[in-house]
């Protein structure tokens, strides 16, 4: 089978964004006058819940409110979400968040090769727009075929559903499709869409069980697109995408 296609998550795996990400969640917090600080350590945890409101939402969880407090902050969710996205959309903006090592490679590697790119991710299409414009260049949004990401879908990583419709858009069989990721919720998203993934993990994630992954990697700079070609044939994705497509999330 020939690789088509290479979906690439983005926050931790096409860039190390979530030290951005968490210093505008701060900025948006204080913006709101709310007392809440994020601090590494207990972001690391807040990152098992996949999107930004739904993040908020946990942290709510969490915290001591009478009814009254608790409703009205979960209404404030998407106004604090907004806000903390113009912080960080202007970090990026501003080039604070440069590509990964060998992330820029692959994709001169594999478009050179005829290779589709696709997007799957979690995040918002404005901080996409922002990461690719910052790093890529203004026309670096046009090297991706298919973007998904956000609210596009309901059930978010580690579901399959972001991926599924990156694949459904790409329309090219799951098995010469390669997925690269960083986060066991967004390896988990991708094996149950049925894909051979690749995980660079990084601080954020260092720590997470990649038993399902195709191949762990320190950064996209230790693999060139033919290499990733090669070892994503050699894998019997039968038992795996059987095991998996279309389970669900
Ligand atoms: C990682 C996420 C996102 C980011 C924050 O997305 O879970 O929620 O942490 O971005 P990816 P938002 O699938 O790209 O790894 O606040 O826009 O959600
Ligand atoms: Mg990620």
């Amino acid at each position: 089978m020939s690789l088509e296609a290479l979906i690439f998550d983005v926050d931790g795996t096409m860039a190390d964004t979530e030290e951005a990400h968490r210093v505008a969640f701060n900025n948006a917090f204080e913006r709101f006058r709310l007392d809440w600080r994020w601090s590494p350590d207990a972001y690391k945890e807040l990152l098992k819940t996949t999107g930004g409101k739904e993040r908020i939402a946990a942290y709510l969880a969490t915290k001591t409110l009478s009814t009254a407090e608790r409703k009205q902050l979960t209404a404030l969710i998407p106004a604090i979400h907004a806000e903390k996205t113009r912080f960080y959309s202007a970090f990026v903006a501003d080039g604070a968040v440069p590509l990964r090592e060998g992330v820029e490679q692959l994709i001169d590697q594999a478009l050179a090769a005829g290779c589709r790119l696709a997007i799957a991710s979690t995040t918002t299409a404005a901080n996409i727009d922002a990461l690719l414009n910052a790093t890529l260049g203004p026309r670096g949004i046009e090297k991706f075929s298919v973007i998904a990401c956000g609210d596009q879908v309901a059930a978010k990583k580690p579901a399959p559903d972001i991926y599924q419709l990156a694949l459904r858009h790409l329309g090219v069989d799951v098995e010469q499709v390669v997925a690269l990721e960083d986060s066991r919720n967004g390896l988990l998203a991708a094996t149950r869409a049925g894909l051979w993934t690749v995980v660079t993990p990084t601080y954020w994630t260092e720590h997470h069980d990649f038993a399902e992954a195709g191949l762990v990697l320190q950064h996209l700079g230790e693999v060139d697109y033919a290499e990733l070609a090669r070892l994503g044939d050699r894998r019997p994705r039968s038992e795996f995408s059987a095991l998996y497509a279309g389970a669900a999330g």
